[in-house]
């Protein structure tokens, strides 16, 4: 049996082995649009020690985790003074999530927590729950933090302890650490996630996408990623949404989809990585999805290739919700490469490689989705013919 000083010294050098630990192009990936990575960047196990045992032998003679952390994942995700920071959505045993910065100056590995999380402020009527923050560098000077604020239904039946209610919650900061909490959004909608402040000013306004939703979990008759502008960002209210971005049948994202990181910016348009959902037979699917939109309205679709972009691979397709990835981070550089990070089924948070130049390749070239069968098996035609040089001949079947 160890003592509580050797198994303190066992528990730092793991952590510490697990903070350091390299990651590496992951070999079994190589589809040209995107490189995996071997390891997930932050995990729970990556959260510091000294935010879930108490070190004082006296209190904690066993040398007890007393608040676990279950996950950290759905990471907004900035570049500050050359470093990268990602603000995660970290996850109690207790089931209540929180955010929390992880820094590095990789965007790859080596990510250490801050020492304390974020303490956001809350309104007059409290969250229960806040997740999945968008960290939006606006023109205007401030950093907002963007992200769903979850209360119990006041109109559930009594007994009913899970109907909830999901709105936009807004926050600003300069430095990550300080946070001014402002109302929340206002919008016609019963119930907002997934909501990404535009950057820029749009008309001299806030833009914003956002997600209408009739309920909670399920879409209804609403959905779709929406648009729409405020004056005042200290009391944000959306008078008119529009969807942009709609839900199809049979596709992707036929049962929910949701903006994601904040749009960036290209020579060729606003890029956009999203979530879509779909049911199975085994409960949702959730992959990201691409699209481009213009660079003067970006409220405008202007590419939309078909299918997934990325969808849960390898150990990712497993955890506490699995068949399940998720992004509302993404930091493009300088030199023009561009990490995507993505949760991987509710549990962990992991980065996608690539660069601006490869996604609007994949954005512009990528065929748009057939939406029937037929069609599909053409566009695939049509591909093979010009791989095996048929050309114009028409005595080869496939045309
Ligand atoms: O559990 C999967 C995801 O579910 C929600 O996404 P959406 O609002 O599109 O259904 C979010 O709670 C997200 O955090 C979660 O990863």
């Amino acid at each position: 049996m160890l003592t509580f000083q050797q198994r303190l010294q066992r528990l730092q050098a793991e952590h510490d082995a697990l903070i350091n630990q390299p990651n590496n192009i992951d070999l079994r990936w190589n589809n040209g649009v995107f490189e995996r990575y071997l390891h997930p960047v932050v995990t729970a196990a990556h959260t510091p020690l000294f935010w879930r045992y108490d070190f004082d032998e006296r209190t904690n003679p066993y040398l007890m985790e007393r608040l676990g952390v279950n996950a950290a994942f759905n990471t907004g995700a900035i570049e500050l003074n050359g470093k990268i920071l990602l603000m995660l959505r970290v996850e109690g045993v207790d089931r209540k999530s929180f955010f929390a910065v992880a820094e590095s100056d990789s965007p790859v590995e080596r990510f250490r927590f801050w020492d304390f999380p974020v303490l956001m402020p809350e309104t007059d009527d409290p969250d229960t729950n806040v997740y999945d923050m968008r960290l939006t560098k606006h023109a205007d000077g401030w950093i907002y933090g963007v992200f769903c604020t979850e209360r119990k239904d006041p109109a559930a039946a009594p007994g009913d302890l899970s109907s909830a209610v999901a709105q936009a919650g807004l926050a600003r900061t300069k430095d990550l650490v300080y946070w001014e909490r402002l109302p929340d959004l206002k919008t016609a909608s019963a119930q907002q996630r997934n909501v990404v402040l535009h950057p820029e000013f749009v008309d001299g306004k806030y833009a914003f996408y956002t997600r209408p939703q009739d309920s909670f979990i399920e879409a209804g008759r609403g959905g779709g990623i929406g648009w729409g502008l405020c004056a005042d960002i200290t009391r944000a209210e959306i008078a008119e949404e529009t969807i942009i971005d709609e839900r199809i049948y049979h596709t992707i994202k036929e049962s929910k989809n949701g903006a994601g990181a904040v749009p960036i910016k290209t020579p060729m348009g606003w890029l956009h990585i999203a979530h879509g959902v779909r049911g199975t037979a085994a409960g949702l699917r959730y992959v990201l999805y691409a699209f481009l939109c213009d660079l003067h309205e970006p409220w405008k679709v202007v590419a939309k290739p078909g299918g997934y972009l990325l969808a849960p691979e390898f150990d990712e397709r497993v955890g506490d919700v699995s068949n399940v990835v998720f992004c509302n981070g993404a930091v493009a550089r300088e030199d023009g490469s561009l990490y995507i990070y993505y949760g991987s089924s509710d549990t962990r948070t992991h980065v996608a490689e690539t660069s601006i130049d490869r996604m609007l390749d994949y954005v512009i070239n990528t065929p748009p989705d057939g939406l029937r069968s037929y069609a599909c098996v053409q566009q695939r035609i049509g591909l093979i013919r010009k791989n095996l040089n048929l050309g114009a001949r028409s005595d080869i079947r496939g045309e």
